[in-house]
C-alpha cells in the first residue's frame, strides 16, 4: 500500500482487464470509519487475488445504528455468505451486525487506542448465543483467508484456490531456510 490516495481508486481507473466479470459480493467488508481502511486493504487485496467478489462499506453501531441493523437483516438476501467487520476502540460493531443476522461473522479488531486491547475485547467477548469469530489486532488478512475457508465448504473451485495459496506459504518458509544457510556464527554448524 503506497499511500492513501490509491485506496480510494474507483472501479473507472482499474485496467479493464483486472474487473470482475461477476460483480454479485458474496464477502461483505465493513468497517466502522474509512480511517480503518488502510487494514481492511489487506483483505481487499487478497479477495482480488483469489477473485472473490466482495463489497465495502463503512457502517458505525454508533454513529448510525438503524443502518446497521438493516444492513444486517438484508445480508443473506443479497447473497452475502460471510461478513468482515471491522473496528477500533469500543467495537460494537461485529456484535452488532452478529446480532441480526446468521450469516456467519468475522470481526477484526483496529488497533486505535490501547494497542487495539480495546477493540479486540469488545469483539471476542461476545455474549454466549452471539458469535463473532475474532481474529488478531488488525488481522484483515487472516479475516479474509478465514471468509475464503468458509466459502470454500460448499465451493470445490474456491477450496482448490484456498488449498494452493496455503501451499504456496511454505516458499516462504523454504526461501527462509535457505537464506539462513548463508547465515554464519563461529559454532552454527548447518
Ligand atoms: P474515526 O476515525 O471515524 O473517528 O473512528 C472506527 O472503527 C474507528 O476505528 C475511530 C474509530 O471508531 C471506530 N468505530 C467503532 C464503531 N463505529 C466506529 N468502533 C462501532 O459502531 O463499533
Amino acid at each position: 500500500m503506497e499511500n492513501k490516495k490509491n485506496l480510494f481508486l474507483s472501479t473507472e481507473q482499474l485496467p479493464t482487464d483486472q474487473l470482475p466479470t461477476n460483480m454479485n459480493p458474496i464477502v461483505s467488508i465493513i468497517m466502522g470509519s474509512t480511517s480503518d481502511l488502510p487494514v481492511l486493504d489487506k483483505a481487499a487485496q487478497f479477495f482480488d487475488e483469489m477473485e472473490i467478489p466482495f463489497e465495502m462499506n463503512a457502517l458505525s453501531a454508533h454513529r448510525t445504528p438503524q443502518e446497521v441493523e438493516q444492513f444486517a437483516r438484508e445480508a443473506e438476501g443479497r447473497g452475502i455468505k460471510v461478513i468482515i467487520a471491522a473496528a477500533g476502540m469500543a467495537a460494537a460493531l461485529p456484535g452488532v451486525i452478529a446480532a441480526n443476522t446468521t450469516l456467519p461473522v468475522i470481526g477484526v479488531p483496529v488497533k486505535g487506542m490501547l494497542d487495539g486491547l480495546d477493540a479486540m475485547l469488545s469483539i471476542i467477548q461476545m455474549p454466549p448465543g452471539i458469535p463473532v469469530a475474532t481474529v488478531g489486532v488488525n488481522g484483515a488478512l487472516n479475516a479474509a483467508i478465514l471468509a475464503a475457508e468458509m466459502l470454500a465448504l460448499g465451493d470445490a473451485n474456491m477450496a482448490q484456490k484456498v488449498k494452493a495459496y496455503k501451499e504456496g506459504l511454505k516458499n516462504k518458509i523454504t526461501k527462509a531456510n535457505a537464506e539462513l544457510k548463508e547465515v554464519r556464527y563461529k559454532f552454527k554448524v548447518n
